[in-house]
């Protein structure tokens, strides 16, 4: 699938394609593909990113395992690649998703070899830059006995009272997504205790893949990639699934089900507990370009910026920017309160398509409010990223985003956290060129924009019926970590 071959690169190679981020993180290398983040953790106090990744070019084959390092969470230093496919080995045709844990203080990673789907296990030496796979890969032999799967990959794995205990994602033939839950004393045997759930979910469309389970405040969560419908389908129509509820004696009941991102294009998020005892995640920004246009820009997918999670006492999963990248931050322009009457209102002197904006608004009657970003001085491109306290939602509007017809161009959104009444709303919205990463009250939205004009760099502010009161505006241009 998706073996869209490049054919010509885009002049000047891919760092020269205006919709390539300059502060995300996207790997060093000529022509590539990169998908889900994998195996993060921090080692020796320095965060450690893998991911997938297709060396040969901007198309889904031969996944191996990239690498990358930083200090800050914000500058990455590439690494050498960590695993590739072995030939006559279990993942010959690929390594697929996985995560890494620290057994006693050896780095260990499980994923996926494919082709069939198995799991394998990988040792790193104490920089993380050499992994010897296990020669008894795989490491569990097949799928549980007597259930038909249509798939069995990606792994979550965390240790309770010096027990391994790991969740593979898997579809059941007929039945949908579910998460299949094993022990182990040694992380090289393991047994199968059963689903992870404690009851059948709805809406578990036919695969989850990269599930991700972790204790959370008082509850557990778990993040599903579901898949509506088996590979090859458009994979940024797809969502990731939040649950949140009670785990005990191996079983899971979420309390609550949501979706993760509003945006559109937020997928295979994994997370990970850093020294400072903070829940982390990234997950793969999407595409919303043709596979031709990939393979003529040499290069797709973007790692997002990562965010802190936390539970709110509904259950509700906050996300919010780690922070950090103020360090990027450069010509700031700040606007002063104002009453914002029904229509767009544009920001003098805010030009850029790589901005840091932060937007406070007074929460008073129902309205919808929000901010343009890249557009056109006569409104032909533009793309706005609205709340609307009425319906409680988040959205991203990116139907009138590119003038290329071949663009995603579609309005994606999604619930709000609910903000007091009283409170004041604050817009975060990270635009890096093509990635819009939107925060608000602890939901968010992250959505790729393929602006076609050059001048399509400003910014607006707008609202409809009564109108809204702006506190506060600040805005920077961000500088590139390449
Ligand atoms: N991507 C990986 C799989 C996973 C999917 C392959 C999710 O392991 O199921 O690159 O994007």
């Amino acid at each position: 699938m998706g073996l869209d071959r490049p054919g010509a690169v885009v002049a000047g190679g891919p760092w020269a394609d205006p919709h390539r981020p300059i502060y995300h993180f996207t790997p060093d290398r000529d022509r590539y593909r990169l998908n889900d983040p994998n195996g993060l953790i921090q080692w020796k106090g320095r965060y450690h990113l893998f991911y997938q990744y297709n060396p040969h070019g901007p198309y889904i084959d031969n996944t191996h395992w990239g690498h990358a390092v930083s200090d800050d969470l914000v500058h990455w230093e590439h690494l050498p690649i960590a695993l590739a496919p072995a030939p006559n080995g279990p993942d010959s045709e690929g390594c697929y998703s996985g995560c890494a844990v620290d057994k006693d203080g050896v780095p260990t990673v499980i994923y996926t070899g494919i082709d069939p789907e198995r799991p394998c296990l990988a040792t790193g030496d104490d920089d993380l830059l050499t992994w010897q796979k296990h020669p008894h890969n795989p490491v569990i032999d097949g799928p549980p006995d007597g259930l038909e799967l249509v798939g069995f990959r990606d792994h979550s794995i965390w240790r309770e009272g010096g027990v391994w205990y790991q969740i593979i994602g898997a579809g059941i033939a007929g039945v949908g997504g579910d998460a299949l839950l094993y022990s182990s004393v040694n992380l090289l045997e393991w047994e199968y205790l059963g689903s992870l759930m404690a009851k059948s979910p709805r809406d578990r469309g036919t695969m989850w893949e990269c599930p991700d389970f972790f204790p959370l405040g008082d509850r557990h969560v778990l993040l599903v990639s579901r898949l509506p419908h088996l590979m090859g389908g458009d994979i940024w129509r797809t969502r990731v699934q939040c649950m949140s509820g009670g785990f005990e004696g191996h079983k899971f009941r979420p309390i609550r089900t949501d979706v993760l991102d509003a945006g559109g294009n937020f997928y295979a998020p994994q997370t990970m507990l850093d020294d400072a005892g903070r829940r982390l995640m990234w997950g793969w920004i999407t595409e919303g370009r043709s596979r031709t246009a990939q393979a003529i820009a040499g290069w797709t997918g973007v790692i997002s910026l990562p965010r802190i999670l936390t539970l709110d006492e509904t259950g509700w999963l906050i996300q919010a920017p780690v922070g950090g990248t103020d360090v990027l931050r450069t010509n700031h322009i700040h606007v002063d309160g104002m009453d914002i009457p029904a229509g767009a209102i544009a920001i003098d002197g805010l030009r850029g398509d790589s901005l840091e904006i932060r937007a406070r608004f007074e929460i008073a009657a129902a309205t919808t409010f929000g901010l343009g970003v890249r557009c056109s001085p006569d409104g032909e491109e533009q793309t706005t990223i609205e709340v609307d306290l009425e319906q409680q939602t988040l959205t991203v509007d990116r139907t009138e985003s590119s003038l290329d017809p071949e663009a995603l161009l579609t309005r994606e959104s999604g619930a709000l956290r609910s903000p007091a009444a009283g409170d004041e709303l604050e817009l975060c919205v990270y635009l890096d060129r093509s990635v819009i990463e939107v925060f608000a009250n602890g939901s968010a939205a992250t959505s790729r924009i393929y602006p076609m004009r050059a001048d399509s760099l400003g910014v607006s502010l707008f609202a409809t019926g009564a109108g809204v009161r702006l506190t506060e505006f600040d805005a920077w241009e961000m500088r590139s970590i390449c």
